[in-house]
């Protein structure tokens, strides 16, 4: 384990934010090496500038500090890659077809990559959605994912690179921003809260999806890591299940901390993206395979986000 080197691309985002800091605390600050377009906000360790489609540089990295794992988060999400579908295809697919070539080029023991409840769609069973369906997404994002999750499997079946990736549901945390995600409402109406005491969502009151607290979104990604290979028998994506709520629920939620708050809704192309994904999700495999639970409900969440804000 100390022998570990680790490369995560994307680290500014909302999880590399605080998966850089928990793989720190288990691995030492030194690493474990962040990379994004740009600087972080708050430096916790070495950090380089990398652009995900420069696989020439992705290599010197790994060559720079004899890299053994990749953690690759860089990726357009669902809201956001609308505005530009080629775009978001290009730095999804190139950006992952890089690290995956590098991957097995370099002879990485190790890859973690994040697929997402976006990979469904309005075909796919609404509820406990099981490990394999009909899945046709409608986002690009969507697309770029369920089509990355075969690339990992291939890679897997065909050059023995040990890739591993769980399907994301909306990921709800104190520490860090989300951005360009349909379920990033559920980080905004915290913080809106608390400022201003009401919110204004962008998707309808009874909308259900599957969403995870970010201590359990951490803990489920460097269990899937530290898992043994051969027990591993998923490597398209794990579903991976935290709870799932609606907006109104989540709003009567935080009134029993903030009493005057006030919520409207007024949806926006946000709603028709959420409309088309699951409402819950059948995790059992994971749960099998490496001991996946989670610890995080509603009321936990909204009192772990609250006392932290605050
Ligand atoms: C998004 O909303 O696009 C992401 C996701 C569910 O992958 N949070």
């Amino acid at each position: 384990m100390a022998a570990e080197k680790i490369l995560m691309l994307g680290a500014n985002g909302q999880i590399g934010t605080v998966l850089a800091r928990a793989l720190r605390e288990k691995f030492g600050v030194e690493s474990v090496i962040t990379s994004d377009l740009r600087e972080p906000d708050q430096q916790s360790g070495p950090h380089e500038i990398l652009n995900v489609l420069d696989s020439d540089g992705l290599k010197s990295l790994i060559d720079k500090y004899q890299v053994t794992q990749i953690y690759h988060l860089a990726a357009i999400l669902s809201a956001r890659g609308e505005k530009d579908p080629m775009n978001t295809w290009k730095i999804n697919m190139d950006g992952l077809m890089n690290v995956l070539n590098a991957g097995v080029e370099k002879k990485i023991t190790r890859v973690f990559y994040p697929s997402t409840i976006a990979i469904f769609g309005p075909s796919t069973p609404k509820k406990m959605t099981p490990q394999e369906s009909s899945f046709i997404p409608t986002t690009v994002y969507g697309i770029s994912k369920l089509a990355a999750e075969n690339w990992c499997n291939y890679y897997h079946k065909r050059y023995g690179l040990d890739v591993r990736s769980v399907r994301y549901p909306g990921v709800v945390g104190w520490q860090s921003e989300a951005g360009g995600g349909t379920t990033d409402y559920a980080v905004e109406i915290f913080h809106e809260a608390l400022k201003h005491k009401k919110y204004t969502c962008f998707l309808e009151a009874d909308t259900r999806l599957p969403m995870i607290y970010m201590d359990d979104c951490i803990r489920a990604t460097v269990e899937l890591m530290d898992a043994e290979s051969d027990k591993l028998t998923v490597r398209t994506s794990y579903n991976l299940a935290g709870m799932s709520f609606t907006p109104a629920e989540l709003a009567s939620e935080i009134k029993k901390h903030i009493p005057g708050f006030e919520i409207q809704y007024v949806p926006d192309f946000r709603q028709a993206i959420a409309a088309s994904w699951s409402e819950s999700i059948d995790d059992s495999i994971a749960r099998k395979d490496w001991d996946w639970k989670p610890e995080f409900d509603l009321e936990r969440l909204t009192k772990d986000m609250l006392d932290h804000l605050r």
